[in-house]
């Protein structure tokens, strides 16, 4: 079995802001495993089934129109422990309240523009990562450097 996985989305603002490769750098410096990647144009039927649980939410319309507004970078991240881990990595939901040090608290003002999304639970890691990508879009290999971060 595979071990727990995150799904980790770049969002359009993070994209035009040209955040792509400062984001991608933080998750692989921390160590976890990158398991599938891609630039997307978002259909307006996965945003809205992405965020479904906060669609009775008074933001829930303008926040859709964000995720669509460009290109997000997906992707998915492997390793023990690592949905906790990347939403620490990532801080907390409304950037001027986000540690310095997390990539919302270093790069990003504001809630609606807040950069990136990482799942909150392993079970939501599964949904949204079958969500974005499939079933079976996830590649199985081994970093050379495995051994160096992971006795
Ligand atoms: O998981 P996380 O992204 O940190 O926050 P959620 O509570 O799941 O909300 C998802 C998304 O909704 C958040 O990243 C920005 C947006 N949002 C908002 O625009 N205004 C709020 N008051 C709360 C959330
Ligand atoms: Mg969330």
């Amino acid at each position: 079995i595979r071990s727990e996985i995150s799904y980790v989305m770049i969002k359009p603002d993070g994209v035009q802001r040209g955040l792509v490769g400062e984001i991608i750098g933080r998750f692989e410096r921390k160590g976890f495993k990158l398991v599938a990647l891609k630039l997307f144009q978002c259909p307006k039927d996965i945003a809205e089934e992405h965020y479904k649980d906060l669609s009775s939410k008074p933001f829930f319309g303008a926040l859709v129109e964000y995720i669509l507004s460009g290109p997000v970078v997906c992707m998915v991240w492997e390793g023990a422990g690592v949905v906790k881990s990347a939403r620490k990595l990532i801080g907390a939901t409304n950037p001027l309240e986000a540690e310095p040090g997390t990539i919302r608290g270093d790069l990003a003002v504001q809630v609606g523009r807040n950069v990136v999304h990482g799942s909150d639970s392993a079970e939501n890691g599964e949904r949204e990562t079958a969500l974005w990508f499939g079933k079976d879009a996830l590649v199985s290999w081994e970093p050379a450097l495995a051994p160096w971060l992971i006795e």
